[in-house]
């Protein structure tokens, strides 16, 4: 009987390897360390989530979350390697173990979370889809877009909500679609689309770099909910939590206000036992996820917390894309957002 027992569980792990399933019973976390860097996967350079600046180096808002887990398991943000994988390939890239992480403006569905052997974790980013039109066609509201052509990325929610809109308000929209967003973009600006449609703060970072921005505007109408966030290989709990704690420790070191700048002064001298724990003076937070003490401490030192990353990418820094922060679904809920860090303890 027991060795029954153990035949079947040999079979079904056996059937689950076949099966490509590799997350089953894969350590990400002990590969990554073999490797000696993190493979990380964005998409082609946009403005505020992964884009490149004139000496190659990749910069934004999901760039941040590759490096805070680089630096969580290596102390170094640099042990990584960036991987620029196409919209319609990201999630088979994932699932087959060529990345170890997804980090490139996903949306969180509930058909991609149960069907493509991949694990959402915490949203960096809350989005919602909407339009660029030009300005001299006159459209003002969306139910202007009766019988228009759209220009729209394929194997993206957006396609998806994009016939969705059309339906519920009969408008037969066409759907143009593009692998390559700047295809899809320059196929607008040369008049072969009467708008685009894209996640709105992707919609902010390309029209900036339009070449005049003033002819072309962002409709108000949001038109979907868009959780843009990491993820992982399923069925591996413990990369699961150093990639979700991760998360989580740029967001509770902004509500503890600890800083890039301010870290090593609040390690050393902070009475709130809240950030002692976080930064590893106190406690073995770092144990269970089989990391070392310093691990959240690391990601603040070279990262720094998730407000000094929205502000210098998204927002109004030097490589920002201009998005108010205040006010939105990515302020911290203690301001009226969503960005909340369960308690480190
Ligand atoms: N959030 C949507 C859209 C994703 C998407 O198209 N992201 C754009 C930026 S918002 C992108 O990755 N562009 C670069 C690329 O296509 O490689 C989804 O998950 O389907």
């Amino acid at each position: 009987m027991k060795l029954r027992t153990k035949i079947t569980t040999l079979v079904g792990l056996a059937a689950l390897a076949s099966m490509g399933v590799s997350g089953a019973f894969a350590q990400t976390l002990e590969i990554v360390k073999e490797r000696g860097h993190l493979r990380c996967q964005v998409g082609a350079p946009t403005p505020g989530f992964y884009n490149l600046d004139s000496d190659g180096n990749w910069y934004g808002i999901d760039v941040a979350i590759c490096q805070a887990v680089a630096s969580a398991v290596f102390g170094d943000k640099s042990k990584l390697e960036i991987q620029s994988v196409t919209t319609q390939q990201r999630f088979t890239a994932l699932a087959n173990g060529d990345s170890d992480l997804l980090s490139r403006t996903a949306t969180w569905t509930l058909s991609r979370d149960t069907r493509l052997g991949l694990d959402f974790m915490p949203p960096n980013f809350y989005d919602g889809q909407g339009f660029t039109v030009r300005k001299d066609s006159g459209i003002t509201n969306a139910m202007q877009l009766k019988g228009a052509k759209v220009c729209v990325t394929t194997g993206t929610s957006t396609e998806l909500n994009l016939t969705d809109f059309s339906r519920e308000n009969d408008l037969g929209i066409s759907n143009v679609t593009f692998d390559d967003f700047n295809v899809r973009d320059d196929t607008y600006l040369n008049g072969g689309c009467d708008a685009v449609t894209a996640d709105k703060s992707a919609l902010a970072g390309n029209l900036a770099a339009f070449p005049v921005p003033a002819d072309h505007m962002i409709l108000p109408i949001t038109l979907s909910k868009e959780p843009l966030a990491p993820a992982v290989r399923q069925n591996d709990s413990q990369w699961a939590n150093i990639v979700r704690w991760s998360v989580f420790a740029l967001i509770n070191a902004e509500e503890l206000g600890i800083t890039q700048a301010n870290v090593d002064e609040m390690r050393a001298n902070s009475k709130n036992p809240s950030v002692l724990r976080i930064l590893g003076a106190e406690g073995e937070l770092g144990e269970g996820l089989g990391l070392d003490k310093d691990w959240a401490y690391n990601i603040i030192k070279n990262v720094g917390n998730y407000g000094e990353n929205y502000d210098r990418f998204i927002g109004d820094g030097p490589q920002g894309i201009g998005i108010a922060r205040e006010g939105s679904l990515n302020a911290l809920w203690t301001n009226g957002g969503l960005m909340y860090s369960p308690p480190m303890r």
